[in-house]
């Protein structure tokens, strides 16, 4: 299982420019078997300069970096909920990801017109999230009406479902989307199936103009900016090009790797490594996942059989300089099924085939 984003906005706005600049950075599909085979679909690396360390001195035979799936979603509009344009079509497609990216048009450029006739971030922002919290809306009162019927019988979930969609029902609207309202993780649990919209987390990208790159491209609590045209033109480029043209613009990095970052922790990821048959390889993980559910990432035998893991962060491994020096010296350690694997350990599954 991979995690995806979906990337959403206004018509016109960017989205497709972005995700072409962020597909440059594909994985080589054939060497990920799960991965989707979409053209809408990006199988995006996930940016770690630890791989590189690590392959200096395990000198491996492949490494493969770990991955994030980004979905083009074409653009919503005002009126999504009713089924204008794509309408519903969109907002299924936003229900199967984790985690959304909202691209706000703030580049003025009047050849490429506005749905809404004027450059308006704050305005397009409550557009979006209205369409969302009236979709998110719809599948609660549904849901309600049905739940309702089976309280009569006094049945004791049927209640607590109820009373839970009763307080979704009002922060929606409220004009509030789900996500502020911290629902129990139980909470969480009993209405997960509905996959509503407003409860994923969301990263506003402000796409700027090019000329404004200098003072505003920086990442402020949920907000990123960038230039799509720039990034898009970037990826076309060599890395010593790349270097010298963000120079110009006053930029040491490529602002796609902090984006992939950025929804990297709002998704509260991180990464393992494991170095079986000489791949060095990067996993994606929810943090707070145990030893056997990671190990079911790489193979399902691996979880069912699972004896141990032999465990040492990347940092430890560089400074024993080998494997074998890091055993010799003590420095793996074993952890068992209850082990809750850290961000950068290199991880050697055990198991009972
Ligand atoms: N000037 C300028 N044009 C852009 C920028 N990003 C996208 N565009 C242009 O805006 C138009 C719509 O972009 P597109 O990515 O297709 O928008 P989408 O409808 O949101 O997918 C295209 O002609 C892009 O070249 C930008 O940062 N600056
Ligand atoms: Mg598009």
């Amino acid at each position: 299982m991979s995690f995806s984003v979906g990337i959403i906005g206004l018509p016109n706005v960017g989205k497709s420019t972005l995700f072409k600049a962020l597909t440059k950075k594909q994985v080589d599909i054939s060497n990920y078997p799960f991965c989707t085979i979409d053209p809408n679909v990006g199988t995006v690396k996930v940016p770690d300069q630890r791989l590189e360390q690590l392959a200096q001195i395990l000198n491996p035979k492949q490494v493969l970096p770990t991955y994030i799936e980004f979905v083009d979603i074409a653009g919503l509009v005002k009126g999504a909920h009713q089924g204008e344009g794509l309408g519903n079509q969109f907002l299924s497609r936003i229900r199967e990801v984790d985690a959304l990216i909202e691209i706000v048009r703030s580049f003025t450029d009047t050849n490429i017109t506005h749905v809404s006739g004027k450059i308006d971030p704050p305005g397009d922002i409550e557009t979006i999230k209205l369409e969302l919290i009236f979709a998110d809306l719809a599948s609660v009162e549904k849901r309600l009406t049905k739940v309702k019927k089976e309280t009569k019988s006094q049945d004791k979930i049927a209640l607590k479902l109820a009373g839970i969609l009763e307080k979704i029902k009002k922060t929606l609207g409220d004009g509030q989307p789900i996500r502020e309202l911290n629902l129990a993780e139980e909470e969480k649990a009993l209405i997960a199936d509905l996959n509503l919209l407003t409860s994923k987390p969301i990263i506003h990208v402000f796409n700027i103009d090019e000329k404004s790159i200098n003072d505003q491209s920086s990442t402020i609590n949920n907000q990123i900016h960038l230039c799509a045209k720039l990034e898009a033109d970037l990826a076309d480029l060599s890395p010593e090009e790349t270097k010298e043209y963000l120079k110009e613009y006053g930029q040491d990095n490529s602002a796609l790797d902090t984006l992939i970052l950025s929804v990297y922790k709002k998704l509260n990821l991180i990464t393992f490594f494991t170095t079986q048959n000489q791949i060095l390889q990067a996993w994606t993980i929810p943090f707070g996942t145990k030893a056997p559910e990671a190990a079911a990432k790489i193979h399902t035998d691996l979880a069912q059989g699972f004896i141990r893991a032999e465990v040492i962060n990347w940092q430890n491994l560089i400074t024993a300089g080998s494997i074998q020096n890091a055993r010799e010296t003590g420095q793996l350690r074993i952890e068992g099924k209850d082990y809750l694997i850290q961000d950068g350990e290199i991880i050697h599954f055990k198991f009972n085939s």
